[in-house]
């Protein structure tokens, strides 16, 4: 049985034909700024229509809280459409299957708890992208609220002194370790500035870019050290496009080796990785 799947990201949009928790192809689109939700169904199915007739179901992942009213941002800073975004309904009038939504670290939770190599109860997944996203197993089963909100850790506050969140607060996670984050420290920095791609290439080398990044890896393991503490976590799964770049997952660790070990857990990379919010997707559709 064929899924699409539907990953909506801050800056990018990724689709997979998914079979049998594979993906068997796959396609990239910017995410484009849109009025409504017609239109933005209507510039996806654009870039997948020749799939829809053989796929049985939609398995959308999407940045942001994903309520019955549709989608809206904590961070509105990194949405790219108004809110609440109703585009599972308007999805599901435009192509008659059965579709399913979560939001998309959630999502990554429950594959990543799926494809476990050493079983375990209780873990969070953590991506590092646009945005610090998350997901939460608690005994097994996603946690995800009464509101959906379970598990948008990028959003609590770890320095109240910190850099402004588009969320209304101060210094959270996202605000200090998000590629927008590193992105924006950077550009004070370097002239002209770079990319974030760039930085990693160079961090060896140059102080400066070793420090940015080593800045958004302590604040992850601080979050990771949080949750330990909150939730007795046996295990913490990072992914995204800034926690697998070269040496964070490191980085990561080591911090977290600094810190007393009653609060330490331990941190892997993503089996799906840069995909698992894409397979989260399709997930959905596996109890
Ligand atoms: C933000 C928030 C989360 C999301 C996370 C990662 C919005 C629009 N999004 O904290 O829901 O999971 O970013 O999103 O408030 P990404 O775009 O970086 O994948
Ligand atoms: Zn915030």
């Amino acid at each position: 049985m064929l899924t699409l799947a539907i990953d909506i990201g801050g800056t990018k949009i990724a689709l997979g034909l998914v079979e049998h928790g594979q993906i068997r192809e796959r396609r990239q689109l910017p995410t484009p700024a849109a009025q409504n939700a017609e239109q933005f169904a209507e510039h996806i199915i654009e870039h997948c229509h020749d799939w829809l007739e053989s796929v049985a179901q939609i398995g959308i992942s999407t940045t942001g809280l994903v309520s019955d009213e549709g989608i809206s941002a904590i961070n509105p800073d990194t949405l790219a459409f108004p809110t609440p975004f109703p585009l599972a309904q308007v999805l599901q009038t435009l192509t008659a299957k059965p579709i399913k939504i979560l939001n998309d670290a959630q999502a990554a939770a429950w594959f990543e708890y799926l494809n476990l190599d050493v079983p375990a109860k209780n873990m969070a997944f953590i991506t590092v992208s646009t945005g610090v996203g998350g997901g939460i197993i608690i005994d097994g089963n996603l946690h995800s609220g009464k509101s959906g909100l379970a598990g948008h850790i990028g959003h609590m506050s770890i320095d109240a002194n910190g850099p402004a969140c588009g969320c209304g607060q101060m210094g959270c996670v996202e605000s200090i370790a998000s590629g927008t984050a590193i992105q924006r420290a950077s550009s004070l920095i370097f002239n002209p500035p770079i990319s974030n791609i760039e930085l990693f290439r160079i961090a060896e080398q140059n102080e400066q870019a070793n420090s940015l990044i080593q800045n958004s890896a302590n604040a992850i393991a601080t979050l990771c050290c949080n949750l330990k503490a909150a939730l007795d976590l046996d295990i913490i799964v990072l992914g995204g496009g800034v926690g697998l770049a070269t040496d964070y997952l490191k980085k990561v660790n080591q911090e977290i080796t600094r810190r007393p070990a009653v609060f330490r857990v331990p941190v892997i990379a993503a089996k799906g990785d840069y995909d698992a919010c894409l397979l989260g997707a399709a997930f959905q559709f596996k109890e």
